[in-house]
């Protein structure tokens, strides 16, 4: 049934929050092994080359708190969708390949890129993640037959062939040396190929006017020329950080509001990215230290940092998971009222606030945050 009241709007992450896409841990996979990831979890019982899924119970309790915050959201006005599960244990395969293992659908943040009236599929560059897009198309096809002006766009499905991948590229850069990392990512030496645009929806943080595309182990340089040529309108960055493990943007450099930007102090930025935001008149705040830093998380991927992928409800209001006390003070400080959400159980699924999420509906129009140019920006 078409419900004329949806409406797709959405150009940064702190305006107004009325309709949001939140994700579902139901069948997460430890992935089979493949080119671009390998997981390794040798004392959780899923050594390098093992897959399956995720445990029951963790299963069971990464859905009560996405479930919970789903809740929390609904009882302050926005509407929240929910995406459809597949069976992720089922082997996948293109013409080009076969993948023992899909992966889940949960985090949404990763696949869906939402600018303005559009939604955008990403190309992903996991094998296990190649189909990952049929989760969503249930609410993507409703939000089509609702929304007149909606823009449903999906990025060139990539083939994935072996050419995309740079080979034995985990067997040897996890040994090199600290210095040689940093210098093989700031070249964007990954193991991704230019052999096709390649990107992951989270390594794309949105200030209006201005895109900033992390290159990381899953979005290459063609992936960000083929953004540039996507959205004329707008002014597509390509931005580094100082971390040997880029994975999206979203634990990284996390814009607050219009002048506020939240940055992880251990992954710094490239001088030329922090003089655009300070001669535009942004106050780069580096985050405190995560409260969960030294707790150990069985099956998971992400780092501590996952405490600053926080979601902005308005431009004053910030849901932050409820152990990270630190920075829920730190937020304070600079005048948020912030939600404490229980999400711990969530981080081994593949994210935090953020990336379980997906902005369908802002209120708010395009502006343009960052009238001075400076260097390449
Ligand atoms: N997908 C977010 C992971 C980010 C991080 O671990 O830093």
């Amino acid at each position: 049934m078409n419900d004329r009241t949806l409406r797709v709007n959405s150009w940064n992450g702190w305006d107004p929050l009325r309709h949001v896409l939140v994700g579902r841990a139901d069948g997460t996979m430890v992935q089979a092994p493949e080119p671009a990831v390998q997981r390794d979890f040798p004392d959780d019982g899923f050594p390098l080359g093992s897959y399956g899924p995720m445990p029951a119970e963790m299963t069971a309790e990464a859905n009560e708190q996405l479930d919970d915050f789903a809740g929390i959201l609904q009882r302050r006005g926005i509407r929240v969708d929910r995406p459809t599960a597949l069976d992720f244990s089922q082997q996948v395969a293109t013409p080009d390949w076969t993948q023992e293992s899909m992966f889940g659908c949960m985090p949404p943040r990763d696949v869906l890129l939402t600018v303005g009236n559009e939604i955008l599929e990403a190309t992903m560059c996991y094998r296990s993640r190649w189909f990952e897009y049929l989760a969503y198309r249930p609410v993507l096809q409703q939000l089509f037959d609702a929304d007149p002006n909606m823009r449903w766009e999906a990025a060139p499905k990539p083939r994935l062939t072996d050419a995309s991948y740079r080979p034995g590229f985990w067997e040897t850069y996890n040994k090199v040396p600290l210095a040689e990392k940093l210098e093989r990512v700031r070249n964007h030496d990954l193991v991704l190929t230019e052999a096709e645009p390649l990107f992951d929806a989270a390594d794309i943080a949105r200030c209006g006017k201005d895109l900033f595309v992390q290159l990381s182990l899953v979005t290459n340089r063609s992936g960000y020329r083929w953004l540039k040529r996507h959205f004329p309108d707008h002014r597509v960055h390509a931005v580094t950080f100082t971390n040997t493990h880029p994975l999206h943007i979203d634990a990284t450099w996390v814009p607050l509001r219009p002048g506020l930007v939240l940055h992880c102090g251990e992954r710094p930025a490239e001088p030329e990215l922090m003089k655009y935001y300070e001669i535009n008149d942004w106050e780069v705040v580096e985050a405190v230290q995560p409260a969960s830093w030294k707790h150990y998380q069985r099956l998971s991927f992400c780092s501590p940092w996952l405490a600053v992928n926080i979601l902005n409800l308005d431009p004053q209001t910030v849901c932050v998971e409820e152990t990270e006390v630190h920075l829920a003070d730190q937020l304070v400080k600079y005048g948020f009222e912030v939600v404490p959400v229980p999400f711990r159980a969530v981080g081994p699924f593949g994210g935090g606030l953020h990336c379980a999420t997906v902005d369908i509906e802002r209120d708010g129009v395009l502006e343009d945050y960052f009238p001075h140019r400076y260097g390449r920006f």
